[in-house]
């Protein structure tokens, strides 16, 4: 099958969609004028393994104006935006996503896009970079990129057992991504994703935030911009630090679910919330994942322990529990913010995907040279994006003077 998506006849709507983020996303756009000319990525396949968003669709396009074929494939079942998938179908990006695809079809995708042969990954959690190397398809690739904290993990967990095959650059830790993506765009994304499901007060509710890194720590300020009452949860006592100086409530989760309104997870870990905090949680609680993966809340122990359970609202499942409380799960326990909501704003994934575009030319350059393991964003490019994404807004800085320069470089004091 060539491709597959869930309504050809959105690609229209998908298009100005897309036309909507490309005003979003200026530095993309100048990588893109680039790459239209200088054909960077000619005859490079690249299998990716992203949210189907508007914003990714930006990204899809800067990579085919460089030449490149592009597989795609979502990293969510839920998070496919089947407008933009129709629209980039039409573009002749050979596309497999729809939103709401059982856990089969997903697999299903992620290996059509790898029946590609590609020479270039780029995943968003890993999930594709592991099946290359459980394919033995890895051989045949010269480098891969790994969009999120989740999947970089992951990926470094490959390397130390010595199975990576191929370099893969970390995107996710470049300064220009997730010092905004993570701490800004989540925390948007995120308070957007519960006012679209549950259109609850966020003011003078109990917000409790499970996980205190880039992610929690944007959710958190946020949360409290709106007027929230934030408590934060960790396991790393000096993330919890940071939380206490930041001016936020720290105690354990089995206090916490005494007090929550709304619970956010965003740990990276599994089993962060479970039946023994739901059984303690005030009627009416709202649960929500940030976290790549649907394991930060255990919805087998909500589905074990629910006396019922029924889909109040879109992406709000109700569950009543054996003491007559309930409890709303947003989203079945998947990323909220690209479940219920769109995901992060054009303007920051603007950065993270200009590391993305960059990121793929650096290893159709030198791909080759790199062993497999997993490597940092150069700081040129970090600093690129930041300087391009200035100049988008209109703000100058200074530079340094020679002397400036020596005396950094020096330690002589003179
Ligand atoms: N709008 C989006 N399009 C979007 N919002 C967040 N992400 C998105 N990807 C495509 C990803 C971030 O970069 C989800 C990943 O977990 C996070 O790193």
């Amino acid at each position: 099958m060539k491709m597959k998506v869930k309504d050809p006849s959105l690609a229209p709507q998908g298009r100005l969609q897309i036309e909507w983020a490309e005003a979003h996303m200026p530095v993309l756009m100048k990588i893109r004028e680039r790459f239209s000319k200088e054909k960077p990525l000619k005859d490079i396949k690249v299998a990716a393994s992203l949210h189907v968003t508007k914003e990714t669709a930006v990204l899809v396009r800067t990579l085919k104006a460089g030449g490149a074929e592009v597989y795609l494939a979502p990293s969510n079942p839920l998070s496919t935006q089947d407008d933009v998938a129709a629209a980039l179908a039409e573009f002749g990006i050979e596309v497999y996503a729809w939103r709401g695809m059982s856990p089969e079809e997903y697999e299903w995708a992620l290996g059509k896009v790898l029946e590609s042969g590609p020479n270039i990954t780029m995943d968003d959690g890993g999930d594709l970079t592991v099946m290359a190397h459980e394919r033995g398809v890895a051989s045949s690739v010269r480098g891969g990129t790994e969009e999120t904290t989740t999947g970089v993990i992951r990926i470094r967990a490959l390397e130390k057992e010595g199975i990576l095959k191929y370099p893969v650059i970390a995107v996710n830790n470049a300064e220009t991504k997730w010092n905004f993506d993570n701490v800004y765009g989540t925390g948007q994304s995120t308070i957007d994703g519960i006012l679209r499901a549950t259109n609850v007060m966020i003011a003078g509710k109990w917000f409790v935030v499970a996980g205190y890194g880039h992610v929690g720590r944007g959710i958190a300020a946020r949360a409290r911009g709106m007027g929230a009452k934030v408590i934060v949860t960790e396991v790393d006592p000096i993330r919890a630090l940071m939380a206490v100086m930041d001016g936020f409530l720290v105690m354990p989760m089995k206090e916490a679910a005494k007090i929550g309104d709304i619970f956010v997870t965003a740990t990276g870990n599994r089993d962060v919330i479970t039946a023994e905090h739901v059984s303690l949680m005030k009627d009416g609680a709202i649960l929500a994942n940030a976290g790549h993966f649907n394991v930060e809340i255990s919805v087998k122990d909500l589905d074990l322990m629910a006396m019922s359970k029924r889909e109040i609202r879109k992406s709000v499942m109700e569950y009543t529990l054996p003491n007559g409380r309930r409890v709303y799960l947003l989203a079945e326990g998947r990323l909220v913010n690209l479940v219920a909501a769109e995901g992060h704003p054009s303007e920051v994934m603007d950065m993270s995907f200009a590391n993305q575009a960059l990121a793929v030319e650096l290893l159709v350059n030198d791909g080759e040279k790199l062993p497999p393991k997993v490597h940092q964003v150069p700081r040129e490019v970090d600093e690129r994006v930041a300087s391009l994404k200035l100049e988008s807004m209109g703000v100058s800085i200074d530079t340094l003077t020679d002397e400036q320069r020596k005396y950094l470089e020096s330690w002589r004091l003179e």
